[in-house]
């Protein structure tokens, strides 16, 4: 189903994208929740013997274990409001004929302090996501830079996005196999920012 939401304007691209699909209020009040209800911690990463902690601090909660770079994120209980939050997106994923093996059953939460903080080009292509991932993705707070680059054709322009306050973004179908995305820095001087991305992973 296409609306006026959903971008296919890239080869092997599949993009919801849903500005303010919170408003001002319930992205403040969930915001402020999140910061004080989940544990946040500092990841680290190896890198050439030693190990190098990420740019930003992250939380978790799921049904099931997931690995994400090298950490195994054991299965964690959902707070309230992020049950209300997941449901209203497996239904939004419905409607909009967007299938997951096993509904949104795991939440990787980011928290980005300052605009130093960031996230390197990746993709979220791990095996317990299946073949054609869905990853939805919430962002709350400041408004920061999203790319997304083509991985087979440097020809292909890349796209971005400045995600605010309650803005919704979902990546489906090949986007993973083909794409790599990035949450870049910005020397501006910028408040917190909040990512949720909500995820379908099977047990392996
Ligand atoms: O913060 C973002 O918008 C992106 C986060 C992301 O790519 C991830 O958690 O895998
Ligand atoms: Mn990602």
């Amino acid at each position: 189903m296409q609306s006026k939401n959903v971008l296919f304007i890239r080869p092997g691209l599949s993009l919801l994208v849903i500005p303010n699909w919170l408003s001002q209020q319930e992205s403040d009040d969930l915001v402020i929740d999140l910061l004080n209800c989940l544990d946040w911690s500092q990841g680290a990463i190896r890198l050439f013997g030693r190990n190098i902690d990420e740019p930003r601090i992250t939380s978790w909660c799921g049904d099931v274990p997931y690995t994400y770079s090298n950490r195994e994120l054991v299965p964690k209980p959902w707070p309230i409001n992020l049950v209300k939050i997941r449901d209203a997106l497996d239904h939004l994923l419905t409607c909009q004929e967007i299938q997951t093996q096993h509904g949104l059953n795991h939440c990787l939460l980011n928290y980005y302090r300052a605009g130093t903080d960031s996230m390197g080009w990746h993709r979220d292509n791990e095996p317990e996501l299946g073949r054609h991932p869905v990853v939805v993705s919430l962002s709350l707070g400041e408004p920061r830079r999203f790319r997304l680059k083509s991985r087979i054709n440097k020809a292909i322009p890349p796209l971005t996005f400045d995600l605010g306050h309650g803005d919704l973004l979902v990546m489906y179908g090949t986007t993973q196999e083909y794409w790599e995305h990035a949450l870049v820095k910005t020397k501006k001087i910028v408040g917190g920012r909040m990512n949720l991305t909500f995820r379908s992973v099977s047990i392996l």
